[in-house]
């Protein structure tokens, strides 16, 4: 393969991506966004995104979780500003019955963010590739006597997904899938958000060999793959399924905390939804997290103890400050 020479992302780089924004929009025409995870155990972490969402200037939020996430979630402040979508699941887990509901949802969304906190229940791994249509899902049927074959209900197909981020459990869904997955998806339609741990389990390779090959990795996946390819950490690498690679100018060690990856997901999720490409959704994605890093550490005056919260909340003076 020939060397990757990633192009830095600038602030210059990243105004010129920023949506414009016209002044008669309605909520209507800056997009709506979808988010989809959740567990018990892992109950904040799609709130995260559909409030980076919020932030993102996208027009309407909405998330799609079990409703004992939603109940937990429903009453934190920024999230009063969202819309729910309950989802069936076993436990706290999706499962795959959720496709049924999303079939006739996902048609109104412009942008997906699948995986937060989604968990890594076998049952919820068969959700995800039922969703993108990796794998069709099989439902058991009622069986016994009276039971009459031509009064099944048919199966829904997967449905059509708008752009959509891949993040966490989503990934690692795709890592469990024991058959290719990557020629199964429309090519340049996702933006796949791995950290460093879960880019190993998606190559089946150490992180380690991760960490001393970032560019390389990050720029071969995504041609092979074709889809957008975020490798996040300090200086993270973005790069395109046509070669093309960038990387963020950012080494801010106050995002080395939980929940910084669901932020940076909603956020991604919300400029697709507005309708930027998978590329430049993910390089002003990156860019405004890392910059909204940055202003809190020195808002702070330190560079530890900043939350995801405030990540979230800060993007709107990271757009300011483009
Ligand atoms: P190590 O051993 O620490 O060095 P997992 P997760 C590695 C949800 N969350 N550089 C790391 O390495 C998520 O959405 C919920 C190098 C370890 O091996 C997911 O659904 C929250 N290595 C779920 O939790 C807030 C790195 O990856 C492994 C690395 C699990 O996600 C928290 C750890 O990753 C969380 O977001 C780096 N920069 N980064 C909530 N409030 O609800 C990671 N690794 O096992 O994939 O676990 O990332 O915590
Ligand atoms: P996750 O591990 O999924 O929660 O994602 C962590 C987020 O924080 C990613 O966007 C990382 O790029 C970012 N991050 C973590 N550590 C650093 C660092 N030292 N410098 C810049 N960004 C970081
Ligand atoms: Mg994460």
């Amino acid at each position: 393969a020939s060397p990757a020479i990633a192009e830095l992302v600038t602030p210059a780089l990243a105004a010129t991506l920023l949506p414009e924004r016209s002044l008669l929009g309605h909520k209507g025409t800056f997009g709506r966004v979808l988010i989809i995870g959740g567990s018990v155990n892992y109950p904040g972490a799609p709130g995260l995104a559909a409030m980076a969402a919020l932030r993102s200037g996208a027009g309407l939020i909405t998330l799609g979780v079990p409703d004992l996430v939603a109940m937990a979630l429903a009453p934190k402040q920024d999230l009063t500003n969202c819309t729910w979508l309950m989802l069936p699941h076993d436990l706290g887990a999706l499962k795959p019955d959720a496709i049924k509901v999303l079939a006739d949802e996902i048609p109104a969304y412009d942008a997906l963010v699948l995986g937060p906190g989604l968990g890594q229940e076998e049952m919820t791994f068969a959700f995800v590739w039922a969703l993108l249509g990796l794998r069709a899902h099989v439902a058991p049927r009622p069986s016994g006597i009276g039971f009459i074959k031509e009064h099944a209900t048919p199966e829904p197909e997967a449905p059509t997904l708008p752009p959509t981020v891949i993040d966490a459990d989503a990934l690692n869904a795709l890592a469990a899938f024991d058959e290719e997955w990557a020629p199964r998806l429309p090519p340049n339609h996702f933006v796949l958000t791995p950290h460093p741990g879960e880019m190993a389990r998606l190559c089946g390779v150490e992180p380690s060999y991760v960490q001393a090959n970032r560019l390389q990795l990050a720029q071969q996946k995504a041609q092979e793959w074709q889809q957008t390819v975020v490798l996040k950490g300090a200086y993270t690498i973005i790069a395109a399924p046509d070669g093309h690679v960038s990387v963020s100018p950012f080494a801010t060690p106050v995002l080395a905390t939980a929940g910084t990856g669901d932020v940076l997901a909603g956020l991604i999720g919300g400029l697709l939804a507005q309708g930027l490409a998978p590329y430049d959704a993910a390089r002003l994605g990156v860019f405004l997290h890392g910059l909204a890093g940055r202003l809190l550490a020195d808002e702070y005056e330190t560079d530890r103890g900043v939350l995801a919260t405030e990540v979230a909340q800060w993007l709107t003076h990271a757009i300011s400050a483009l």
